[in-house]
């Protein structure tokens, strides 16, 4: 008997097809991004603005485009970053902020002041 991919079927097809989130070790399918989580793409070259806010969670960040790229924080206070292999993490104190793709520690430790301003 000949063997057809239903909707069901099909669905689970694309869904094997997506890359596998690092952070997580999931697929798409099984990610469940609770609040105070997002993963944000920078493409372009046009200016960007992210707020990274304290508290539970942290954004995933692609793309950075340095000089083009704000983050905008709390505080310039306490901000240490971390080489990882998901990329830079940025911490304040010892809360996770955020994980920039494909950056290192030492691109934010040295440009500390051009890429960080504190929410007015
Ligand atoms: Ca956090």
């Amino acid at each position: 008997m000949k063997q057809f991919c239903d909707q069901d079927c099909l669905l689970k097809f694309y869904c094997q097809q997506n890359e596998p989130i690092m952070v997580t070790q999931k697929g798409p399918e099984n990610t469940s991004m609770g609040s105070g989580f997002d993963e944000i793409w920078l493409g372009g070259d046009s200016e960007a603005i992210v707020v990274l806010e304290t508290g539970e969670g942290f954004d995933i960040v692609n793309d950075l485009q340095l000089g083009a790229t704000t983050f905008q924080v709390e505080s310039k206070d306490n901000l240490s970053f971390v080489d990882s292999i998901n990329g830079a993490k940025i911490f304040q104190g010892d809360d996770l902020l955020a994980v920039v793709s494909w950056q290192s520690a030492n691109t934010f430790s040295d440009n500390q002041d051009s890429i960080f301003t504190v929410i007015s």
